[in-house]
């Protein structure tokens, strides 16, 4: 036993009772200390003859929240937690579980090895492993059918939802509720144990009810919905044989668990889960955030009603300014809308509905902003607009008040120049729909103060978003590397791939739509206007990248908005746009093109080939803080698959050396769009990766 074993295991005896405490915090994992630790516990206590039961709970805020995850990847350390589970499923002495908080992953298979369960309320259970590329590997896709019934451990495992606990009493999973603290209630646990008032019992005793028709459904939905994941069908297959002996569907789950964790994608979903973390940590994150008791919105159409939305939401007063009345109630109307929809989704009661509007203070006028303690301007994309509201802004709102731009490129040190307190100016660029997206640029000016900063920072927490920092350049990190990506796919379609090739090969990547479904969806009169304010600082050697674009566009065809774009929208209907193949064969005569066809792996290696140059010069330009940030961005802001970790992630993969010779294959083409960035070079030469960088940030 070493020290970090007595530290994070320890046993009380209480007359007949053995209280085993857990103590590793934060979150109570897992880690090899603690399986030793508990590993001794349960054979000491049971060798010793002392007690005659074991109550094991856990101190600080939460129960064991799963295996230690920053484990996975390295060699294994004994006792492995399935044999240590077995071992206290078998303790001769009965074993309960005290669940507070989270209980979590290989937290929730502990409870299940144990004879009896009980909860404190309010506190939650789940099976997470299948959003980190895992299924649970230490008994949950046998003890919860078991106990459950296997459609229950279907949802569990194959959504990975956290479980009230007060609804896994009634699904059996934890057999009484209790209130107050942990060792208390482990006590009054094992009294009732000793006392027979809390009945105690093996799982691997139980027989699993067969349920052949949950299993094919849950099949068939994977198959739909996950086609490129290998976590969801292995957790669908360890519980179909939990109906044979457990030890055998422990083997069965063991070996799926094992596979799991060599695949790229669990590497891939388990940097996301740091990387949604690590980007909180920044230069400013030890600066006090300013108080924000209130906001004002400037603005009342689709970003400023989700930002406002997205506030009310978090419980925070808004006053939504606008223009007009007329405007001013389209913006109540959109946020009651998203209200509504917010209660729809269970997001919001429908008793608490009401009191959050009631925090909406709508106001024509940007006098009404005096006195509230951040302000975010959420207005259309023009410098001189935007300046005459910040200078504007600048006489009325109170000192000490935050000033926040929600452009999505412009820049903020020439927003914040106007005004006499630059150091109070932020971007805080959300992603639409604002409510519901969870990512949030927040972007620094060069005169930013570092507690408005980690206001910005506190502010994403709040409102359940996560913070990435941005420097100040054209569409800082998201929009930059897209403006740069987005040209690929305009050349490949021109050089003979069609739109919908396109799409189908980066949906097949794992993209949720492709780049000209997700045009049609935004609207394409945005990048036809993105390319007319940058048309007179177009290098005179850049291929332009809006032939078709541009067509489509002047036919007043912006996507779904106007029922047509890349393809024609019909009700829920959707179909290629005949109308393009033909402004794209006339594109290509124009330009002297003939058409060669590409491999839907040359579509997908280009295009991530393109997206990975431009996040590598963001790195190299300080615009990105670490390649980690590039990744959320896109994970969390673009669609791109989780399981890929992000595209500097992905770009580890591929590897910098291979990268340098893409680049310089696809440059004979075009020298000027293919260029190697110097940081991809300087990796290639010294062998390094992003994922190096990260660790050195
Ligand atoms: C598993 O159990 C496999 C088994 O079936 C089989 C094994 C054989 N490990 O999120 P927070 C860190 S797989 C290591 O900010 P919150 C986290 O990085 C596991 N570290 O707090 C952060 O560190 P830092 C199944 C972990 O209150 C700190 O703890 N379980 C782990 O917002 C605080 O975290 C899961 O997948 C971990 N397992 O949320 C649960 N968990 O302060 C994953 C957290 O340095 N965890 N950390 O940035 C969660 O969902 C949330 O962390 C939790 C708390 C809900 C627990």
């Amino acid at each position: 036993m070493n020290d970090q074993t007595k530290q994070s295991v320890t046993t009380e005896i209480v007359g007949d009772i053995a209280l085993v405490a857990i103590d590793n915090p934060p979150v109570n994992a897992l880690s090899v200390h603690v399986r030793q630790g508990l590993q001794n516990a349960v054979a000491t206590i049971n060798a010793g003859g002392a007690a005659k039961v074991i109550a094991i709970y856990a101190k600080g805020r939460t129960f064991i929240a799963g295996a230690d995850i920053t484990e996975f990847g390295k060699p294994p350390m004994p006792p492995a937690l399935p044999d240590l589970l077995n071992e206290v499923e078998q303790s001769a002495i009965p074993v309960v579980c005290v669940l507070h908080g989270t209980a979590l992953g290989g937290g929730l298979e502990t409870a299940l090895a144990a004879h009896a369960r009980v909860a404190i309320k309010g506190s939650r259970i789940g099976l997470p492993e299948v959003l980190i590329g895992l299924l649970p590997g230490a008994g949950g896709t046998q003890r919860v059918p078991r106990l459950a019934g296997i459609p229950v451990a279907l949802d569990m495992c194959l959504s990975g939802r956290q479980v009230k606990v007060e609804e896994a009493l009634t699904m059996g999973l934890v057999d009484r509720l209790d209130e107050g603290d942990p060792r208390d209630v482990a006590l009054r646990a094992a009294q009732d144990v000793l006392n027979g008032a809390l009945e105690t019992r093996r799982v691997c005793d139980i027989e699993t009810v067969a349920d052949d028709e949950a299993l094919d459904a849950a099949r068939a939905m994977v198959a739909k919905k996950h086609p490129n994941l290998v976590s969801p069908q292995a957790c669908i297959e360890a519980i179909a044989v939990s109906t044979g002996p457990l030890l055998d569907g422990l083997k069965v789950e063991r070996k799926a668990f094992m596979d799991c964790l060599n695949t790229p994608q669990r590497a891939g979903l388990i940097h996301a889960f740091f990387g949604e973390r690590a980007v909180a940590n920044v230069p400013e994150k030890s600066a006090t955030p300013r108080d924000v008791a209130s906001i004002g919105v400037i603005g009342g159409g689709t970003m400023g009603s989700g930002i406002a939305t997205s506030a009310l939401l978090a419980g925070i007063p808004v006053t939504l300014v606008e223009v007009t009345d007329e405007a001013l109630q389209r913006g109540v109307a959109t946020i009651t809308g998203n209200l509504d929809g917010a209660v729809k989704r269970g997001k919001l009661s429908a008793e608490k509905r009401d009191a959050t509007l009631a925090k909406l203070t709508p106001a024509t006028g940007l006098e009404a902003l005096g006195d509230v303690d951040l302000v975010i301007e959420a207005v259309f994309e023009q410098m001189d607009v935007k300046k005459e509201i910040f200078g504007k802004l600048d006489t009325i709102c109170k000192p000490g008040a935050i000033l926040a731009s929600n452009t999505s490129y412009l820049d903020i040190d020439e927003i914040a120049s106007v005004t006499s307190r630059p150091a109070d100016v932020i971007g805080l660029h959300f992603f639409s729909p604002a409510h519901i997206m969870r990512l949030l640029e927040i972007v620094v000016g060069d005169k930013t103060a570092p507690e408005v900063t980690a206001t910005g920072f506190a502010l994403a927490k709040r409102m359940g978003k996560v913070g990435v920092r941005a420097g100040v350049c054209d569409g800082f990190i998201g929009n930059r590397i897209l403006a740069h990506y987005a040209k690929t796919a305009a050349y490949l379609v021109m050089d003979g791939a069609t739109p919908q090739q396109v799409d189908q090969a980066l949906e097949d990547f794992g993209f949720a739509m492709g780049p000209h479904k997700v045009g049609d969806l935004a609207g394409l009169d945005i990048g036809w206007m993105t390319r007319k304010r940058k048309a007179a600082d177009m290098p005179s050697n850049e291929r332009y990248a809006g032939d078709v674009a541009d067509r489509i566009c002047e036919n007043g065809w912006f996507g779904r908005k106007t029922g047509q774009g890349y393809y024609i929208y019909e009700g829920r209907d959707m179909r290629p746009n005949p109308e393009v193949a033909k402004i794209i064969e006339s594109e290509r005569q124009k330009a002297g093109i003939t058409p060669r066809s590409f491999t839907d792996q040359e579509i997908v290696d280009r295009y991530l080939t393109a997206m990975i140059v431009e996040s590598a010069r963001v790195v190299e330009d300080g615009i990105a803080l670490r390649p980690l940030d590039v990744d959320i961005v896109f994970l969390m802001g673009y669609g791109f698959p989780r399981f890929r970790g992000g595209p500097l992630h992905y770009a580890d993969t591929i590897g910098a050396a291979e990268l340098v010779r893409r680049i310089e294959e696809y440059a004979k083409e075009d020298p000027h769009y293919w260029q190697v960035p110097d940081l991809l070079r300087d990796m290639a030469r010294d062998g390094r990766s992003f994922a190096d960088i990260n660790k050195e940030a």
